[in-house]
């Protein structure tokens, strides 16, 4: 494979396709964010399953566990673009990709290492948690692979329904009684920086940052992107009345962006070595599911084998 060949071609904004052939770096770092991405959407089940059963209303429930069914599918699409990649020597089938997060190897999204405390955490999860992940799909939407590139554009149609019914549980909460508005500026204060984590660290220390630019995986770096969210994310916390866990918030006429202030990068590092506030739960949850449904997917597969040899 001509690597200058491959570089000039998805340059161009060509799409690489599963048969193609490609050089092995790029093929794994797919297959690393692909998947990492794919157990993101499943482990970021978890958090809101906690307040299926306590939504406030009928409506609230269905909308909710529409949602995370979302989520559930997501996840699958995203396992299914990893799979094709799968060429024998560098393993991305399901089995081994799963097993790798499940073993701690892998990573998947910090921000589903913290807890939905109150049922105002899932109005902010909405709001903050699929309004930066939308931020970051949207340009995934142009990621060379075509595969990813596709699964984005559902995806990021879905999140879009996401955001609106997070932001609206917090426009309801803030145009109720104190005691609700309180309950939404706490969520906010909670998940403000974890969101702003989402992008990753800054660009200076981000080792795949240029590799993945150059493949035209990344499309924009994870500051811009952290920085959009910001400056798109003020005028809508304003609206609601709340106010940016931010002292250092500030509009600058000259770059006409908000200065913000530095984030807590010693917690994304605790967070990113296994030692956030829900790290060894949410892990020791999917363990769990590991160990006690295999019989489900044992099942299906004799199934499918006995149909095939029918
Ligand atoms: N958390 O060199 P970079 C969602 C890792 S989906 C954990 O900058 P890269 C939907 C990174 O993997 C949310 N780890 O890396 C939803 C790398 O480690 P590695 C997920 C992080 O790949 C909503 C190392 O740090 N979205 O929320 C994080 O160029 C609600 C160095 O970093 C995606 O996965 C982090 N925040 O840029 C679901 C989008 N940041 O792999 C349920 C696709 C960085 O070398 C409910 N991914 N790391 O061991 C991406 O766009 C990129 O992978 C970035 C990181 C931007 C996340």
């Amino acid at each position: 494979m001509n690597q200058d060949k491959f570089l000039e071609y998805v340059q161009a904004e060509n799409k690489v396709e599963p048969k193609d052939v490609m050089p092995d770096d790029y093929r794994k770092l797919l297959v690393r964010q692909i998947s990492q991405h794919a157990h993101s959407e499943i482990v970021g089940m978890l958090p809101e399953a906690n307040w299926i059963s306590r939504a406030p209303t009928l409506r609230r429930k269905m909308a909710l566990l529409a949602k995370i069914q979302d989520e559930a599918g997501h996840g699958l699409y995203l396992y299914a673009a990893t799979e094709t990649l799968n060429n024998g020597e560098i393993a991305a089938d399901r089995d081994s990709t799963y097993n790798d997060m499940l073993s701690g190897k892998a990573k998947y999204s910090s921000i589903f290492n913290y807890p939905a405390l109150s049922w105002a955490d899932i109005g902010a999860i909405g709001w903050l948690v699929d309004g930066a992940a939308i931020m970051n799909q949207v340009m995934l939407m142009g990621n060379s692979y075509g595969p990813y590139s596709r699964a984005m554009v559902r995806i990021c149609k879905e999140e879009s329904f996401h955001q609106r019914q997070g932001y609206e549980i917090l426009m309801t909460l803030c145009r109720g009684t104190k005691e609700q508005k309180d309950l939404a500026q706490e969520a906010l204060n909670r998940f403000w920086w974890p969101a702003l984590m989402m992008f990753g660290p800054n660009d200076a220390d981000s080792p795949n940052s240029q590799k993945s630019m150059n493949y035209r995986v990344k499309r924009e770096s994870n500051d811009a992107l952290r920085q959009r969210f910001v400056d798109v994310t003020v005028s809508q916390a304003e609206f609601l009345g709340l106010k940016i866990p931010d002292k250092d918030l500030k509009w600058n006429e000259e770059t006409q962006h908000y200065d913000f202030g530095e984030l807590p990068w010693d917690e994304f590092m605790e967070v990113l070595k296994g030692n956030g506030p829900c790290n060894k739960k949410r892990l020791e949850t999917k363990r769990k599911a590991q160990r006690e449904h295999s019989w489900v997917k044992e099942a299906a597969m004799a199934y499918a084998e006995k149909h095939v040899s029918v």
